[in-house]
Parts: structure tokens; C-alpha cells; sequence
């Protein structure tokens, strides 16, 4: 069990909110994010707030349909959420006349999916225009409504809160606009894909409000932080002995990777170690490559973490 959280020195009004899913496709990965910050706190089964016990900063767990409007009302300084809901919740605030007081600081390497309009198997498309007269159930109707706009399209859309892929089914739609990630779902409801409609993936949102002065240090330190884990995921760090003749082909061969270190050899005058940060995946077939320019003993290795 959890010890019960403790809430660390800074007083509630001086310690950074951060937003994220309390239950859901997001939530491992943003709690790997900002542990992988250095945040360390406790987590109660259904607590819906957890003290960072190393950090003036306290997470919210909430729904992640939430997350943009906590931002937006000042009850949280940061949120994570995917790209589908912000974007959902800028265009109704922006329909109901209110500037929406979000923005999206940068996005992160989780959680991608794509808004999608699929049909049912047999339904002809001949492109957007077929969607006219339609009905097309979504639980994202700002960006669907945008995406008809856009191209002109008069069709009716039905807002549901849930199960979209069996509206057609029911009756309900004719055709859908959900979310799709792998395509089982769309599989198993016997329906196909027909146009991307917003391409989605996590990301960090905060207030455009400037910060509280006393909360602006550790909003830049964790800003900072989230860069800096987001930057190496992926990353690998080489090493690797070759001749000094070899080095130009080396370095042509090291994926995404800026000016490699190179060190020379003691007693070792025609041989150097190489060292390089590569952004790139490392395949087995760049190593044997990397061998067959003369490379030996090459080792590669996780990045965990990186400041510029
Ligand atoms: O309770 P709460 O409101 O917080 O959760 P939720 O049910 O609204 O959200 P959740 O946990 O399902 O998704 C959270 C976020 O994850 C979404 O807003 C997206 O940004 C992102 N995401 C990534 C996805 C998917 N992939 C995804 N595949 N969200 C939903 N799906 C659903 C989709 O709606 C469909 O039902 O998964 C099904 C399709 O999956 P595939 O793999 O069969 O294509
Ligand atoms: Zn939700």
C-alpha cells in the first residue's frame, strides 16, 4: 500500500498544477513522463491529486476531456492531453465566442491516433462529396463540422459520448468519424477508412496567462525537463573504435547524429574511439555496416536523459 501523500514545503499557492488522465490510454505514459522529470510522489488508488514530494509540483487526475478546460479556468498551470481534444475544445469555446486560454507547448511521443470518417463495407465512396446528405455520428463534431465546411459539404452530424463504431449498425448514422489507432476496431464493425481528418498525438498544453512569478522558475525547469526526455526517446549513444582513415564513411553512416566525438587511441596512432548520439532508431543493419567500414567493437547504448 501507499504511504499517504505528504505535501512538501512551497505553500499551495506557489506550486505548479499539471493535468493528466486519471484513467486511461494516456496515463501510463504521462506518469512515465514526469517520473522520468524526476517527479516523485505517491499515488492512492482514487486519489485525484498527488503532492510531488521532490517538486512543487502536484498532479490532477482527471478525465482527459477535462484537461483543457482546467487549463482554461486557471485550475491547472500545465495539462497532457491528446491533440483530438484540445483542438475539439479550441473550436467550441471559439464557436461560443470565448477565446480559448490554452496553447500547446509542445507535442510528445505518445498516444498518436487518427480522427478518421470510415463507412460500411459496400458503401461506395467516390471521395468527401458521397458524404453529403449523410449522417455521420461523432463524438468530435467541431473538427468534423470543419472538415464538411471546408470542402463544402452539407451533412448531418450526430454527437454520441460513446460507442461511434456501432452507430451504423443501429440505425443511428450512416457512416462514423472516430478515433483509430491499430484499425481492429473499425475491422471487427465491418467498416473501412476513407479520409484522415486530423492526425492526433499527446501533448503539453499550458495557459498563454504568464505564470505566477514564483511558479515561473519550476515551469521553466520542468518545460526544460519534458524537452529533454522527449528529445532522447529513441536516442542511442555509440561508441565505437575505427581507423582514422575510415572516419569520413563512419560518420556518413551514423543516423541523425550531430558532429561524433573522436578520441584517439593511446599507442594507437591510425585508430580512434568514435562517440555519437544517434536521434535515429539503431538497426542491426547500420552496426554491420558500421563493421563492414571498419568499425570494431561497437556498443550502443539508451539514452536517459539529455540537456541542450
Ligand atoms: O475516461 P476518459 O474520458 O479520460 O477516457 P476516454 O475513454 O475518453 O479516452 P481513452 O483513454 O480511450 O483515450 C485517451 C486518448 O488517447 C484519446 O483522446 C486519444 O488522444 C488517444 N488515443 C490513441 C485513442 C486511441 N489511440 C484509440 N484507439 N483514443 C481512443 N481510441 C479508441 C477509439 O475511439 C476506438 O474506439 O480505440 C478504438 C480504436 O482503436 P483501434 O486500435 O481498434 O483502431
Ligand atoms: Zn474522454
Amino acid at each position: 500500500m501507499n504511504a499517504p501523500p505528504t505535501r512538501p514545503e512551497a505553500s499551495p499557492a506557489v506550486r505548479l498544477k499539471i493535468a493528466i488522465q486519471k484513467s486511461g490510454r494516456l496515463t501510463d505514459s504521462s506518469l512515465d513522463l514526469l517520473s522520468r522529470c524526476g517527479l516523485k510522489f505517491s499515488r492512492g488508488k482514487d486519489q485525484l491529486m498527488c503532492y510531488g514530494e521532490n517538486m512543487p509540483l502536484d498532479v490532477l487526475f482527471v478525465r482527459d476531456d477535462d484537461i483543457p478546460d482546467l487549463v482554461q479556468e486557471d485550475v491547472c498551470d500545465l495539462g497532457l492531453v491528446g491533440l483530438n481534444v484540445v483542438e475539439e475544445k479550441r473550436l467550441a469555446f471559439q464557436a461560443r465566442g470565448i477565446a480559448p486560454l490554452f496553447e500547446i507547448v509542445q507535442l510528445l511521443d505518445f498516444g498518436r491516433c487518427k480522427l478518421c470518417i470510415a463507412v460500411p463495407d459496400g458503401f461506395e465512396y467516390r471521395g468527401a462529396a458521397s458524404l453529403a446528405g449523410k449522417r455521420i455520428a461523432t463524438t468530435y463534431p467541431n473538427i468534423l463540422a470543419r472538415f464538411l465546411a471546408e470542402r463544402s459539404i452539407a451533412a448531418e452530424v450526430v454527437v454520441l459520448s460513446g460507442s461511434v463504431e456501432i452507430a451504423p449498425r443501429l440505425g443511428r448514422a450512416d457512416v462514423i468519424c472516430d478515433l483509430v489507432s491499430t484499425g481492429s476496431t473499425l475491422a471487427a464493425n465491418h467498416l473501412r477508412q476513407v479520409e484522415t481528418v486530423l492526425e492526433s498525438q499527446a501533448a503539453l498544453i499550458r495557459t498563454p496567462v504568464p505564470i505566477a512569478a514564483d511558479k515561473q522558475d519550476w515551469t521553466r525547469r520542468l518545460l526544460m525537463r519534458i524537452d529533454g526526455v522527449e528529445q532522447v526517446k529513441g536516442s542511442k549513444y555509440i561508441m565505437l573504435h575505427a581507423p582514422r582513415s575510415a572516419l569520413a564513411a563512419i560518420a556518413k553512416l551514423l543516423p541523425g547524429s550531430e558532429a561524433p566525438t573522436v578520441i584517439p587511441l593511446e599507442g594507437r596512432g591510425d585508430r580512434v574511439a568514435v562517440h555519437a548520439v544517434c536521434r535515429e532508431s539503431v538497426f542491426w543493419e547500420l552496426l554491420e555496416d558500421l563493421k563492414g567500414a571498419g568499425a570494431t567493437s561497437v556498443l550502443v547504448l539508451p539514452v536517459e536523459k539529455m540537456l541542450a
